[in-house]
């Protein structure tokens, strides 16, 4: 294997210029065994059979997975904590740019991310034409933008501790509203089209709010900086049930944010992050029902087994996840759903893992659980529950869920020019290592 040189660039070159070798070797592939490559293919063979995959609809599953692309945020780099502590990893990025030479990292490698989402004012570009180039010449694009008014910025005027755009006083709102309109112009300027929006205010004790009158004002504020956004931009409003207010959040739900974004305009949708819900939330019909009403707009991944955990996507409920990617998929094959294109996203905190390596797996859960939705028999599935054969439809699904389509996934990826088991690849290696000696061990990346 060669080696590589200190360079985070290097990297990435080396893992596409060895993956171009070893795909046209046959002892090797991208340094995992013939006996390893001879596993993938009966894996293929298996899953062609079992489902009566004809060659063509093969490849059909094959494009849709690469299609299939995952924004990475920028705040999500790092090792993340709580409020009890923070055990650092090391070598994590310590600059925008190399927060962006990551992100190029996992997409060499998995070629599942195209673009990098940044929190505004954690993530200002110094030099906007040097960043662009930097993701251009990692092959990423910027996908939202999003803005902080949960924190308040040293050298700030006004405090957002009772609230930030359904603030009671108008000099606070309209600060929030400027600065989401500056995050806007950030976003111009590197070329985003989207502006997600998610508050933190609430009030933490009964009396504290006049729950209409906060509703009133956010809706007022969230209005104005949707008549700031260009006319091709998108607003996505993001809810979540508590924290960091524990009595009542402003956007608790989604359907708040719904009628928020309905108030808005038809520019202005829903985000759904999936740890933004009390437990045994049925998210998958959350996602069907916004997708009815055409607002299902963006999507925030991550694990969760109570609340806001930010694990990795799929560790907890696997088929909590191939539920709602049956959703997706089923509404983008009805004509009579008109949805706009969903914007995916990991948000996720890495406190015991390598956050590469989490981003990593979530990719690959994300996508395994998309090629298992898309191996339900629909035709089935529909006859099913027309004769309201409750067994037959359960069926159906528990077949294709239970399907291993890591073959599937990783034939993907292959073709798209990534490695065959990026994990691998990422340890042996080295990579962390190599971070580690490039960036120090006690680095620390903007972030929460
Ligand atoms: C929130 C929410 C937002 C993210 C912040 C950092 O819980 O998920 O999407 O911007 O965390
Ligand atoms: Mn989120
Ligand atoms: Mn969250």
């Amino acid at each position: 294997m060669p080696r590589f040189g200190c360079k985070l660039n290097n990297i990435i070159k080396s893992v596409n210029c060895e993956h171009k070798k070893m795909s046209t070797m046959t002892s090797e592939f991208n340094g995992v065994s013939a006996d390893q490559r001879q596993k993938h293919q009966t894996g293929i063979e298996y899953l062609k059979n079992v489902h009566e995959l004809s060659d063509n609809k093969f490849a059909e599953l094959v494009s849709a997975i690469q299609a299939l692309q995952v924004a990475i945020p920028s705040w999500a780099l790092g090792t993340g904590g709580t409020r009890f502590g923070r055990f650092p990893e090391g070598g994590e990025p310590r600059t925008l740019d190399e927060k962006i030479e990551d992100v190029g990292l996992i997409r060499s490698l998995t070629q599942a991310t195209n673009s990098v989402s940044l929190h505004i004012p954690w993530d200002i570009p110094k030099d906007v034409a040097a960043t662009r180039q930097l993701l251009e010449s990692n092959g990423l694009i910027i996908d939202s933008v999003n803005s902080n008014t949960f924190q308040d910025q040293t050298g700030q005027a006004l405090s957002y501790k009772f609230g930030s755009l359904c603030h009671t006083s108008d000099s606070v709102r309209n600060q929030a509203i400027q600065h989401n309109i500056e995050v806007i112009e950030h976003g111009k300027g590197l070329g985003s089209k989207v502006l997600t929006v998610w508050l933190a205010d609430g009030s933490n004790f009964p009396g504290q709010h006049n729950f209409r009158k906060a509703f009133s004002r956010t809706q007022k504020s969230l209005e104005q900086i949707y008549k700031a956004m260009p006319a091709d931009w998108t607003l996505l409003i993001e809810y979540k049930p508590y924290e960091p207010s524990f009595y009542s959040m402003v956007i608790p739900d989604w359907g708040t944010s719904y009628q928020l974004s309905q108030g808005c305009g038809e520019r202005a949708h829903v985000l759904v992050d999936l740890g933004h819900h009390l437990p045994n939330t049925n998210i998958e019909q959350i996602v069907a029902r916004l997708l009815h009403f055409g607002r299902l707009g963006g999507f925030h991944f991550n694990g969760s087994q109570y609340g806001d955990d930010d694990l990795t996507t799929g560790a907890i409920k696997p088929f909590q996840l191939f539920l709602i990617f049956h959703e997706l998929a089923s509404g983008a094959r009805d004509a009579a759903v008109d949805n706009p294109p969903v914007a995916y996203m990991i948000d996720a905190s890495h406190n015991l893992k390598d956050p590469l390596e989490d981003l990593m797996n979530s990719l690959e859960n994300i996508r395994s659980a998309y090629a298992k939705a898309l191996l339900v028999d629909v035709t089935a599935l529909e006859q099913a529950q027309k004769n309201n054969d409750v067994v037959a439809c359960e069926q159906i699904l528990q077949r294709a869920f239970q399907t291993d389509v890591r073959p599937l996934v990783a034939e993907a990826r292959l073709r798209s020019g990534g490695t065959f088991d990026p994990l691998y690849t990422f340890r042996s290696r080295n990579i962390r290592t190599e971070l580690i000696s490039k960036r120090g061990r006690k680095t620390v990346a903007t972030g929460l």
